[in-house]
């Protein structure tokens, strides 16, 4: 059955003024429609903005504790509803139920740890050069907040980005992934089960490339935090530039697991392919290239393609699924097309290399886990974002080397090393530039109470989640305030 989705602003499920729908269909089976969202239109996101701004200005009085405490109750809901949450999460974006609640734990995880800054939040208290004054920074909400999401993590990443926006006393107008927004709208609905106040939590539907875009570039909001491709980073940050909007954008990624000779090859496999066919490839810290050292090439290749070839394909709502589905047709062709550049760069497919379409999988957009092997670092297989079930192995005469090639592409998301020398992996820790680096582990499991997010092409702005340098940064703006109280005039830095 599916669920009608309508767009919320200042507290109440609204129709679009343009009147248009489209459908979240699930990708294992297109016969499914998951929901029928209501498109919104310009006037609708003008409303939605004019709600938040309405709203700021009550929310951001609001005690931090008091706010905390409405994500504190949400974490508990989602507990509550997890199992229910991480099936909607399945069908509607594919991914393994195991991964689909894992999903919903990370949502639960970062509301619990924001909930916790409703009484932290802290700033610096100094001493005053003077006597009779003091002086302190503060973290003061940045206002009305766009946030975009992208459809891989359809409830984390919201989550990440709305509950430390919420904390921190912002009001938020949110623009879901378009093949998402029924997990999008469930996130939304918990929050104000929670508590949180009409016009706080506001959300909108559409295309990143109009409905996204207006609201980022909407001249009442403050600031706009993206998670997607690239490619849009780079347009929205480029619009923004000059407008006095604070942006942060999450992108792309090109990680890489090194393997050197003394590694522990059947957990390296075991983490290669953790990472790279985990949510069918369709994240952002994805394992999508294996750099080997030549000495340990041919036995990794092929404990790595015994491994990937067992893997079954499926509707990741049934037990015996490893991999689930594309999240649609558009990626299901993009992640083909690449295929076939692999071949024609004349790297070697070891195993996959097509769609897969027995029994129920003709339902939906399968591609058989791929491994590229003979993968030179210069191809386009090795420099660009896949976003699907393909890994490339490319082979490396050293530490230097490998190093070498995982640092060559635009990006800087995730690196990974297997090896049992601690020398080796103190250079590798100091030499990745990479915003995360893990030692004997895949390119994935990053836990909320550290920054998420990458150097070079990877990231923009500000980094995800919690701990110094997290999401906090971006969502609140420090005030500095001296207060003098000794009843004269006394003046900093002049001579008496
Ligand atoms: C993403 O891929 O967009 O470490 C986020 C991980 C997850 C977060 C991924 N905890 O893969």
């Amino acid at each position: 059955m599916a669920e009608i989705i309508k767009n919320l602003i200042n507290g109440k499920w609204q129709e679009s003024s343009a009147k248009e729908t489209f459908e979240s269909i699930n990708p294992a089976d297109t016969a499914d429609v998951v929901g029928i969202i209501t498109k919104s239109a310009k006037e609708d996101v003008d409303k939605a903005v004019a709600a938040a701004r309405e709203a700021f200005k009550t929310w951001r009085l609001v005690p931090a504790p008091k706010r905390g405490e409405m994500l504190f109750k949400a974490a508990e809901l989602l507990i509550k509803k997890k199992q229910g949450l991480g099936e909607l999460v399945t069908r509607e974006m594919g991914k393994v139920l195991p991964e689909g609640l894992g999903d919903v734990q990370e949502a639960i995880d970062i509301a619990y740890y924001m909930a916790g800054e409703g009484r932290r939040l802290s700033g610096e208290t100094v001493p005053s050069e003077l006597p009779d004054k003091d002086c302190k920074s503060i973290r003061v909400p940045v206002g009305v907040c766009a946030l975009i999401t992208p459809w891989n993590f359809p409830t984390a990443i919201p989550a990440w980005k709305i509950m430390p926006a919420l904390v921190s006393g912002n009001t938020v107008v949110f623009k879901p992934s378009s093949y998402t927004a029924v997990c999008a709208a469930r996130i939304v609905e918990i929050l104000h089960e929670a508590g949180i106040p009409a016009g706080v939590l506001n959300l909108v539907h559409g295309r990143g490339e109009d409905t996204g875009e207006y609201l980022a570039m909407h001249p009442d909001i403050d600031a706009i935090s993206f998670t997607g491709s690239t490619a849009v980073g780079e347009r929205l940050a480029g619009k923004a530039a000059g407008t006095g909007k604070k942006v942060s954008c999450e992108m792309g990624g090109k990680n890489a697991i090194i393997v050197m000779d003394d590694a522990n090859l059947d957990l390296a496999v075991e983490g290669a392919i953790w990472g790279g066919f985990g949510t069918t490839g369709q994240r952002c810290t994805a394992a999508s290239r294996v750099v080997v050292h030549e000495s340990v090439y041919d036995k990794f290749l092929d404990i790595f393609k015994n491994a990937a070839s067992k893997l079954k394909l499926g509707n990741g709502l049934l037990k015996t699924t490893d991999v689930g589905p594309l999240v649609n047709e558009a990626q299901m062709k993009k992640v083909l097309d690449y295929i076939k550049i692999g071949k024609d760069e004349d790297a070697t497919v070891v195993t996959g290399g097509k769609a897969y379409r027995e029994g129920d999988c003709a339902k939906g957009y399968f591609i058989e886990p791929t491994i590229f092997a003979d993968v030179k670092p210069s191809m386009r297989i090795a420099q660009e974002e896949i976003f699907g079930p393909v890994v490339c192995v490319i082979k490396a005469k050293n530490l230097e080397e490998a190093i070498n090639i995982v640092n060559g592409t635009k990006y800087g998301l995730v690196a990974s090393i297997y090896t049992q020398d601690v020398n080796k992996s103190a250079v590798a820790e100091r030499e990745l530039d990479t915003g995360i680096v893990y030692i004997n582990a895949s390119t994935i499991g990053a836990e909320v109470q550290l920054p998420f997010g990458g150097t070079k092409k990877s990231g923009f702005g500000y980094k995800e989640a919690g701990g110094r340098g997290g999401a906090l940064d971006m969502f609140t703006k420090w005030k500095v305030i001296y207060r003098d109280f000794s009843g004269k005039l006394q003046k900093a830095q002049i001579d008496k």
